[in-house]
């Protein structure tokens, strides 16, 4: 029978910390919420945690839009895999705040590639300078931002608006 020695079962104790911190693929977890009425926004801690523990380099492609226009599904497309991204069965809003995925997609230079679902534009009784803020981090934090094909009732001039918003 092996035996291991206390540096041993430290180095184990280590390990499977490290493995119990790992981002999951395939994953997506919040790390913006909404505040209740949406007039702003929370920190998810947990998911703010888990991004600044993972220690190799991230190139997030980020996905906005009008809400129930097809982002999450877009994703899910992305992934082959149409469980990972939880997809609106109604006309109401679904994806709320900010969502990341860890993938096992690599980029030409190496880092992973991460994905970011966010909260979709106009939703019903929500500001737009509360959509402003969701556009912003979403173009801050995305090496590519994808803003997919508008339905016509909410034309791409829309756009406009946001980035009006966004200026300090
Ligand atoms: N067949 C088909 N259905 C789609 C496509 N894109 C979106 N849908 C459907 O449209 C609905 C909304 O899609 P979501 O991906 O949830 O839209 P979303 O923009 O993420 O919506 P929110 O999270 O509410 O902002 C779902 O019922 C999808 O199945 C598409 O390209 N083809
Ligand atoms: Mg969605």
């Amino acid at each position: 029978m092996m035996v291991i020695g206390r540096t041993g079962r430290c180095c184990l104790l280590l390990l499977l910390q490290l493995k119990a911190m790992e981002v999951p693929i395939n994953r997506p977890f919040q790390v913006v919420r909404p505040t209740a009425n949406h007039s702003s926004m929370l920190p998810v801690p947990d998911g703010l945690a888990r991004l600044a523990s993972h220690p190799s380099s991230i190139a997030i492609i980020s996905v906005v839009g009008p809400f129930h226009s097809g982002k999450s599904f877009l994703l899910n497309a992305l992934l082959g895999d149409t469980k990972v991204f939880q997809i609106g069965r109604k006309t109401s809003p679904e994806t709320e705040g900010i969502w990341l995925c860890r993938t096992d997609m690599i980029a030409s230079d190496g880092s992973e590639v991460w994905l970011m679902d966010s909260e979709g534009f106009f939703g019903p009784g929500v500001a737009e300078s509360y959509d402003a803020k969701i556009f912003t981090i979403a173009t801050l934090l995305g090496g590519h931002l994808v803003y997919p094909p508008c339905i016509p009732s909410r034309p791409r001039p829309c756009l406009h608006v946001l980035v009006r918003h966004s200026q300090p």
